[in-house]
């Protein structure tokens, strides 16, 4: 049994997966800027569901002809400590992907927070957020419940059923139970809804999917038998109506590094980049 002690103290070698890059301090540890490409929109990331939001989100827009939504999508690999990078720390401060910047003002706009990103180019483009009032609210509630709720789901279900180096019941027992409450909640909101919100598609149902939906589709953690998601019908009927999406079959592969290597995109700079990749 571990008993903490008065003062916590960084332990460097505590092991796990991301025992390389946790760290209990903020700020850039190497000296580096960040690669500019063609395109205004210049997006660095990893093709994690927060990372796969804003990629989906753009090829969206792109499918509607919107060209000044065309993009570079650089890798930010985080398990190396890209994050960390004084070029990505003047971007994000907090050192987390995804993050862009919109060199389309007279001085660049930087966005990071993948909600606030969403909502920022569905502003820009006006599209995916309703405009009428009270669909907005709708729409916004639902985007920040993703915002807040999913932390338990990733850095909790995911982190200690997955990643962390021992298991142990307790943790797992309460991210569990939390994220099949979630999961449950989803449910019943789908059984009467075709959609996250006011019956069309929209930033609510593009942040929701990259964590719920390829959670029940068996994307995330090798957790679907574990959390039983077959009987979250109506979760498994949305995701599976999204996932045939062009946009999302295309944006779910941009800056990815897990999965088939034949469809993974590490960059991507032009529509053409998809032709690469053996779909
Ligand atoms: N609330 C943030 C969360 C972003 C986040 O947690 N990003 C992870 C990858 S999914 C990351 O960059 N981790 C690197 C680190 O913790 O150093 C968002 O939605 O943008």
């Amino acid at each position: 049994m571990y008993i903490p002690p008065k003062t916590w103290e960084w332990n460097k070698e505590n092991g796990g997966k991301f025992a390389k890059i946790n760290r209990p301090i903020s700020g850039a540890t190497f000296s580096k800027d960040l690669p500019i490409g063609n395109h205004k929109i210049q997006l660095y990331s990893q093709g994690t569901p927060n990372g796969i939001k804003v990629t989906i989100m753009l090829e969206e827009l792109l499918d509607l002809k919107i060209l000044d939504a065309d993009y570079d999508a650089w890798l930010i690999e985080i398990s190396k400590g890209d994050q960390f990078s004084s070029g990505f720390v003047k971007l994000n401060p907090n050192s987390k992907i995804p993050a862009l910047v919109d060199y389309s003002h007279s001085r660049p706009i930087k966005v990071f927070e993948s909600g606030s990103i969403l909502l920022y180019l569905a502003e820009k483009f006006n599209h995916f957020l309703p405009t009428d009032f009270e669909s907005r609210v709708e729409c916004q509630n639902w985007l920040f419940w993703q915002m807040s709720s999913t932390p338990y789901v990733g850095g909790g279900f995911g982190h200690f059923y997955n990643y962390a180096p021992e298991k142990f019941e307790y943790p797992i027992d309460r991210f569990t139970m939390e994220t099949k409450r979630q999961l449950d909640l989803l449910d019943k909101h789908l059984l009467n809804n075709e959609y996250i919100c006011s019956n069309s598609y929209s930033i609510a149902d593009i942040a929701i999917w990259p964590w719920y939906g390829q959670l029940v589709l068996g994307k995330l953690y090798s957790a679907a038998e574990f959390l039983d998601v077959s009987k979250y019908k109506n979760v498994l009927r949305w995701a599976n109506f999204l996932n045939e999406r062009p946009a999302v079959k295309r944006g779910k592969i941009v800056n990815k590094l897990s999965g088939n290597p034949d469809y993974l995109l590490k960059e991507r700079h032009s529509a053409d980049d998809f032709k690469k990749i053996n779909s």
